[in-house]
């Protein structure tokens, strides 16, 4: 079976990318064939400095190897570093209605925060089925975020299987039973997001004072008990849903466990299982960011591999299409 998720290169991986997905690449990398690319083309639809971006990917890089993702086990890559990705999506554009990228939830959001409305931004989904498409992969692990535009891969590769014969395969949905949408500390009715400003967000590489004052700010709803309940609490449901992951016990354990507990004194506990989840991360990452030549060829490496399918794939698509 084989898996492929990305991530964009922008900001550090938050606490909601790591339990929505990062995490449970971790996981699969054991059991299943992975892919992982740096999605740098992705990043490009919002405006980013030329001069810093390419050491971004490189600390992208860095980041996903300290949470974990093993490069002897994995296909860890850049985007653009395999041309056949735009080249495929630009095919599927052309066998996608408008319509159907208008509608989408993340376009509708990210247009209505952004001045700038470019193509890419609403050709977004198009290129994330060409990444996911391409590898001709099985399993996609997402955060909840990430569904719709996952439907629209599979329309697409139903899509184009009826106009030119069966291509490609239709890939699946993976979500965390739990932690498939981690919401903002800020705002607990938004997902954690990066674009909503560092309060907002938890970062895996963040110090400990600020885990501590995040954490203890973290907006909670009135009230005493600590209760999983989203509609009703959902600060306090959020707190209980990253408590019990980061614990490996199942959310009415946690809630069983803070039951005489007041919100100050759970805030604390949560504060410090981050604390000790995220320290060796922080640590491995000034490591590895030390050995660029090392993340550097590990990214050399998973470009070659991921470009052998890629081509494979493109060769198929433009016999099929007719354009060779
Ligand atoms: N809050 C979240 N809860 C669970 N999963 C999440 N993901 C993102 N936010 C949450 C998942 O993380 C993976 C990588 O996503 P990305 O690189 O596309 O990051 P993003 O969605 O751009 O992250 P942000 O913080 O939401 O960035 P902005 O604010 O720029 O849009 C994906 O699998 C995603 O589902």
């Amino acid at each position: 079976m084989r898996v492929l998720s990305g991530i964009q290169p922008t900001g550090e991986i938050h606490l909601g990318n790591y339990l929505g997905a990062v995490k449970r690449w971790v996981e699969l990398q054991n059991t299943h064939e992975c892919l992982f690319p740096i999605v740098d083309l992705h990043a490009l639809t919002q405006s980013q400095n030329p001069k810093t971006f390419r050491s971004q990917v490189m600390e992208k890089a860095a980041e996903l190897l300290a949470l974990g993702v093993n490069p002897e086990t994995s296909v860890l890559f850049i985007q653009s570093s395999v041309r056949e990705h735009t080249e495929l999506a630009w095919i599927f554009n052309t066998i996608t209605p408008v319509g159907e990228l208008e509608r989408m939830t993340q376009f509708k959001d990210k247009s209505a925060k952004s001045k700038n409305i470019n193509m890419g931004l609403m050709d977004y989904p198009v290129l994330m089925a060409a990444d996911i498409l391409l590898y001709q992969t099985d399993l996609v692990p997402v955060g909840q975020d990430q569904t719709q535009h996952l439907e629209l891969t599979r329309e697409t590769a139903r899509r184009f299987n009826s106009l030119y014969g069966k291509t490609f395969k239709e890939p699946k949905g993976l979500l965390a039973k739990e932690g498939a949408k981690i919401m903002s500390l800020k705002d607990p009715s938004k997902k954690m997001s990066k674009s909503d400003g560092p309060s907002s967000y938890l970062s895996m590489f963040e110090d400990a004072l600020s885990v501590k004052k995040k954490v203890m700010a973290a907006v909670t709803d009135t009230g005493k008990n600590i209760q999983y309940d989203p509609n009703k609490k959902p600060g306090i449901s959020n707190l209980l849903t990253i408590y019990a992951i980061l614990k490996g016990v199942s959310i009415l354990k946690a809630e069983s466990q803070f039951a005489d507990a007041d919100y100050s004194s759970f805030k604390k506990a949560v504060a410090d299982l981050l604390l000790t989840t995220i320290e060796p991360f922080a640590k491995k990452k000034q490591e590895l960011l030390s050995r660029e030549l090392y993340v550097q060829e590990i990214l050399e490496r998973g470009g070659q591999h991921a470009s052998s399918i890629a081509q494979g794939t493109m060769q198929n698509v433009r016999s099929k299409v007719g354009l060779s």
